[in-house]
């Protein structure tokens, strides 16, 4: 999901953002429309106990219940515009 993040311009070729702490990113997102919804479940949910990479919200390696808390805790938010 998106999240605005400051560019911290290091020199005039390199910047850094932050996205650790309270600016991490909100995981959960498994179709890539910027919303955690039953759109989300369903992807999941096809996915629960494989190796899907695209259903692995914590990276982790496999899909299951660490990931649909991950899922859980960010319910129905969205992120921020482009
Ligand atoms: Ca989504
Ligand atoms: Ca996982």
């Amino acid at each position: 999901m998106r999240k605005k993040s400051l560019l911290i311009w290091d020199s005039q070729t390199q910047g850094t953002a932050t996205f650790t702490g309270n600016k991490l990113l909100p995981g959960g997102d498994l179709n890539n429309d910027n919303m955690i919804n039953f759109l989300d479940y369903s992807v999941l949910g096809l996915n629960f106990y494989t190796y899907n990479a695209g259903a692995d919200v914590n990276g982790d390696g496999g899909v299951d219940y660490y990931d649909y808390f991950s899922l859980y805790l960010n319910w129905l938010t969205g992120g921020d515009p482009e």
